[in-house]
């Protein structure tokens, strides 16, 4: 059952701040003592809801919104409260990181009385990286999936061992010359094609496939991709090709935001050639938002959830219910600077969501430590089956 509603009432809400793994302070909210924490991040799209610094955030939720105390212990309803309080379409007003912080923590509050899903999702680890979250390739991320598991627990010992095998071939070949970045993802001086060619090798011998999240946005002038450890300047049109060829070339199983968050167009040519055996994502093209995917449902096969996005649960699971409805697979992800907040494992559960991605080292094993705590308890745990055959 989806947690939705309780018979109890909210008999207290309290906002602090609290760090996140930048170091930076963030919003915590506890809603009768359950928590949830909003966390934010590098590479955000324009289209996501508004953040407001977090004192203010912490202040609303300790006055203004202390009206929320009495009302029932219904995600719905305090949400649609939240929506109506704010006034606007982004939260610009209260924030979408004041909302996002309430709606979790009353999430968990009413998760804690139902029962968890038994479905569990594959992990799709960041490894190796760069762009907005630190490193040498213009390519933000690059994504494992252990398409062999069996077990959740597997999944994660399987994307575990490509990021050591890797790190310590990255030791050697770069002369100790590596490091970590804000997701704790390993970097290094290495090109897109260098770090693909080392990564698609390793994953071949330890049971993944690879993904990428190319966050394209971040390196579009508005004419045409710049990467700048080649030189290489690409038009919208070339960028396709280059997309379409690392696809073909490394068999990748999944690729976010291939070409910037305005191009529904381009990213629907990606999807019509090689949607079939990929999983074509949009992050910042969809930024969780109902609006944007109906504006593009032909322009993907997958879309990122991610609640800080929207700053609702209500409005997040409305996206991933339209993306199943029409065949698209949700990957419900962290965020660069994450918490030690579990709300992400637990919806991907009570949604079936197929994919989480949520890293494999720091402050990103508290999602899988979750997953694993949930498999543990488990009658009859079952790995899910996405919709692109593993
Ligand atoms: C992304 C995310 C998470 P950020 O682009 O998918 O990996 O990064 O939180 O910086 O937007
Ligand atoms: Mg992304």
């Amino acid at each position: 059952m989806n947690p939705i509603k309780t018979d109890d009432t909210i008999n207290k809400i309290h906002g602090y701040k609290i760090l996140d793994s930048r170091g930076n302070w963030t919003l915590a909210v506890e809603v009768n003592n359950y928590i949830g924490i909003t966390p934010s991040g590098a590479s955000t799209g324009t289209y996501e809801a508004k953040t407001i610094d977090t004192e203010k955030s912490v202040n609303l939720v300790n006055t203004k919104l202390q009206k929320l105390v009495g009302m029932p212990l219904n995600q719905k309803i305090i949400d649609n409260e939240l929506e109506t309080i704010d006034g606007t379409d982004n939260f610009s007003n209260l924030g979408g990181n004041t909302t996002t912080a309430i709606s979790m923590a009353v999430y968990n509050a009413i998760a804690s009385k139902t029962q968890v899903g038994n479905i569990f999702p594959y992990p799709l680890g960041n490894v190796f990286g760069g762009g907005a979250h630190g490193g040498y390739t213009e390519f933000q991320e690059f994504l494992a999936i252990p398409t062999k598991s069996k077990t959740i627990i597997n999944a994660i010992e399987t994307n575990e061992i490509l990021y050591h095998t890797l790190k310590t071939k990255l030791l050697k070949i770069q002369k100790g010359n590596i490091g970590i970045n804000d997701e704790g993802a390993l970097t290094a001086k290495l090109n897109n094609i260098q770090a693909l060619d080392i990564i698609t090798d390793i994953a071949d011998d330890v049971g993944c496939r690879i993904g990428l999240d190319i966050a394209a946005s971040e390196f579009f002038d508005g004419k045409t991709y710049n990467y700048k450890t080649s030189g290489k300047k690409l038009k919208p049109e070339e960028q396709i090709e280059f997309v379409i060829e690392l696809i073909k070339k490394y068999n990748l199983y999944y690729v976010e935001d291939p070409l910037n968050e305005l191009d529904f167009e381009g990213f629907k040519e990606i999807t019509k050639k090689v949607g079939k055996q990929c999983l074509i994502s949009g992050d910042d093209l969809f930024v969780t938002n109902t609006k944007r995917l109906e504006m593009g449902l032909k322009s993907a096969n997958a879309i990122i959830i991610k609640p800080n996005q929207r700053g609702s649960i209500t409005r997040t699971i409305e996206t991933i219910n339209l993306a199943k409805k029409n065949n698209y697979t949700p990957v419900i992800s962290h965020r660069s600077a994450e918490t030690t907040d579990t709300t992400i494992a637990r919806l991907a559960l009570d949604y079936s969501i197929p994919i989480i991605k949520a890293g494999v080292v720091d402050m990103r094993i508290v999602k899988l430590n979750s997953l694993i705590q949930y498999w543990n308890n488990s009658e009859k745990p079952k790995m899910t089956k996405p919709n692109l055959k593993l």
